[in-house]
């Protein structure tokens, strides 16, 4: 069986602000299982693909510039129903309104300082992961803790 997977990326600012361990120990704790990662500078190619659904959008040259500005964290996470859950925990896109207890609600202040990507839904997520992973940078593997994670 398939399991389901989920693009996550730290952007530039939850990197420059040394949120990477506290985000990526959220998604550990939770249960879920890390099967790539990378860290790395964004082309403005790349982001321009990813954020393509936004093109026609005011804020698209300021959201290129600014993914484009520093490193950040890539990430494909694994576990069932990861991708809901996923957005879940990131929380709403503008994290003044996101719920206390939620990664945008509890670290920012600005729609445009929003630390994290998550994919919103299956096809979006197969997208992403396709699109900044290669199938060799993913590592499969089972946990020796799945039994007391799941039954
Ligand atoms: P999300 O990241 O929650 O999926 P989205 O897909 O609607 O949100 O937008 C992608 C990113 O674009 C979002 O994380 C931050 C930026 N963005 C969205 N709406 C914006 C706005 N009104 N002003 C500035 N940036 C915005
Ligand atoms: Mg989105």
């Amino acid at each position: 069986i398939a399991v389901e997977r989920t693009f996550l990326a730290i952007k530039p600012d939850g990197v420059q602000r040394s949120l990477v361990g506290e985000i990526i120990r959220r998604f550990e704790a939770k249960g879920f299982t890390l099967v790539g990662m990378k860290f790395m500078k964004v082309s403005r190619e790349l982001a321009e693909q990813h954020y393509g659904v936004h093109r026609e959008r005011p804020f698209f040259q300021g959201l290129v510039e600014f993914i484009t500005s520093g490193p950040v964290v890539a990430m494909v996470w694994e576990g069932d129903g990861v991708i809901a859950s996923a957005r879940k925990m990131i929380g709403a896109t503008n994290p003044l309104t996101a719920e206390p207890g939620t990664i945008r609600g509890d670290y920012g202040v600005n729609i445009g300082r929003n630390i994290i990507h998550g994919s919103d839904a299956p096809e979006t997520a197969q997208q992403e992961v396709s699109l900044w992973f290669k199938e060799e940078e993913l590592a499969s593997w089972e946990p020796s803790l799945t039994p007391w994670i799941k039954e």
